[in-house]
């Protein structure tokens, strides 16, 4: 009997990202045997559904790839310093074939409710082809940012053009030449899209609620880089796994804001600036619990806003004063804010001009009608937990959406108590979003791996958080989130673009080497918090 054709399995993990893949190749060495069940009709997860225009990676070509194989890292040649969409999707393709890993994956298939049965102490998995599979673990890959947030704006069904959202972007592309193109969002996927489509469509028309601190990229080919970082990858990588972010940020050469003379402080953002990407928020240690050096940062970036944007009233429009530098995600640019100079580029502030409706023909905003031929929601996703709360999962004492009410509880981001034997690759309450999510999947891919082969060497079948051990987790991690300004934003960190959503800040913000410590350090105590049965 093939894998496809049982229904019952040692471990079923749901989605075929990076993280899913990863897992299948760890469980298959460690002898399990494994269902992976992807929605998607290929690999790729984030990289299979978000193929918009300018669709890119923010982390660094040579940090976003996976390092457990020497082999594989020395044979896989990035292009450039930032990998579009199509060179990752690539990527994640090789590691399919090269793996051999389809074979074990159910494409095209959702998984909608998952049960777990106390006696048989195995999870009960039932997809949407109506089909149901048993396992005794079940290891959620589902990413972080993986289900869309979608906006419901009056009227717009009665929109005649064509409508797209980023995080769906058709398969086969989209022809936007001459047309008249509305583009709604300006987070990471907005930026992206807008400064990629500018110079084809006839006219576009950008709608903006709150601006975007944005870094230059400086992208550009890689291979330089790449014949200097490979010699020494696996120290390269280590010291990445020991790092803040989960990558090289020069963190060593980092002093205080505080202490440093202002000569020295501007010194040091250009420096940062000229070398470009997200390393720019780690310019001083204290950026992101102290508000004088936050708005330093802040107010160098608006500079460099106003000396791109010609028109001031434009610039003024652009320019993010409402919350902390990094307390939303930030934006890798490619020359964003230059767009705004074009004749056919315009910016509707959507605090001065709310959008009303849809209609058939374009959109309402303030008193005007705008008319389009193509508008592209870029909306952002129900972060975090919104994955493993669209799922109906029920364990011991009820469903995870009633659990998660006011919040995720987990313990570090790897378990919910009441919920045995079901693991979370990068969960709530880990530092996930806020690292680079190659680093952060394969450690928690890792950990999860050798504590089902502890399991399986000690006899036991089941594993789950003790109460107290989450309680204490789910404060360590609020507590070190409000020693920072993170939470001041109205970020989708808080869960707060999606209404009604509990505002909780969902990351751990500690640091992804902290955490590694602290996630090795429980497992050498013999899963200290965990019960084991
Ligand atoms: P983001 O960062 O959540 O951006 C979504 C954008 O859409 C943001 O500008 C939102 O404004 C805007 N938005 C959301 N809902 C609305 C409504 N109803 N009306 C107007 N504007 C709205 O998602 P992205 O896909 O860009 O990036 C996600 C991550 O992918 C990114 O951080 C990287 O990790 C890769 P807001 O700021 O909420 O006012």
């Amino acid at each position: 009997m093939t894998t496809e054709e049982r229904n019952d399995h040692d471990v079923i993990v749901i989605g075929a990202g990076f993280a899913g893949l990863y897992q299948l190749i760890r469980l298959r060495q460690a002898g399990y045997e494994v269902r992976v069940l992807e929605a998607g009709a290929d690999v790729g997860g984030t990289w299979y559904w978000n193929r918009y225009p300018g669709a890119r990676c923010d982390v660094e070509s040579i940090e976003y790839s996976y390092s457990f194989d020497r082999a594989l890292e020395q044979e896989w040649n990035w292009t450039e310093r930032y990998a579009s969409q199509p060179e990752i999707l690539d990527y994640i393709r090789h590691v399919a074939e090269r793996y051999d890993l389809r074979r074990d994956i159910t494409f095209e298939t959702c998984v909608e409710a998952m049960r777990w049965d106390n006696v048989s102490e195995r999870w009960t998995v039932r997809t949407d082809d109506g089909r149901s599979r048993t396992a005794r673990f079940v290891i959620a890959a589902t990413g972080c940012l993986s289900v869309p947030s979608r906006p419901d704006f009056a009227g717009m069904a009665d929109f005649a053009g064509e409508l797209y959202w980023t995080s769906n972007w058709p398969h086969d592309g989209v022809d936007l030449a001459g047309k008249r193109v509305a583009v709604v969002g300006t987070g990471s996927s907005g930026l992206q899209t807008i400064t990629a489509i500018a110079p084809v469509v006839g006219s576009l028309t950008v709608f903006q609620r709150t601006p975007s601190y944005a870094v230059p990229a400086h992208n550009g080919p890689i291979s330089s880089r790449l014949d200097e970082v490979k010699p020494g990858y696996a120290e390269f990588r280590e010291e990445s796994r020991l790092s803040r972010l989960g990558f090289h940020c020069g963190e060593d050469a980092t002093g205080y804001y505080a202490e440093t003379p202002a000569d020295g402080v501007r010194r040091e953002l250009e420096r940062r600036w000229s070398d470009g990407g997200l390393c720019f928020t780690l310019s001083f240690r204290d950026v992101l619990f102290d508000a004088e050096a936050n708005e330093a940062l802040a107010e160098y970036v608006r500079e460099r806003i106003r000396e791109k944007v010609h028109d001031p009233v434009t610039a003024e429009k652009l320019t993010p004063r409402s919350y902390p530098i990094g307390a939303k995600r930030m934006c890798v640019d490619t020359g964003y804010f230059e767009v705004y100079n074009r004749d056919n580029v315009s910016l509707v502030d959507l605090g001065e001009e709310p959008i009303e409706r849809f209609t058939e023909r374009g959109i309402v905003a303030g008193d005007a009608e705008r008319e389009f031929d193509v508008i592209i929601l870029a909306t952002g996703f129900d972060a975090m937990t919104g994955a493993l709360t669209a799922m109906d999962v029920r364990g011991t004492e009820g469903t995870l959406s009633e659990k998660w009410a006011a919040g995720p509880r987990t313990y570090l981001g790897l378990m919910t108590a009441g919920f045995p034997n079901l693991f979370m690759i990068t969960g709530p309450q880990s530092p996930s979003v806020l690292s680079n999510m190659m680093t952060s999947i394969e450690y928690h891919v890792d950990w999860i791996t050798r504590a089902l082969e502890h399991l399986r060497t000690r006899g036991s079948r089941r594993m789950e958080p003790v109460v107290a051990a989450e309680d204490n987790w789910v404060n360590t991690t609020n507590d070190v989130g409000d020693l920072t300004l993170m939470p001041r934003a109205a970020s989708w960190y808080m869960g707060a673009n999606i209404p009604g959503k509990q505002r909780v800040f969902m990351p751990f913000v500690g640091g992804v080497g902290t955490y590694k410590q602290i996630g090795d350090g429980v497992a050498v105590a013999g899963y200290h918090g965990f019960e084991l049965t």
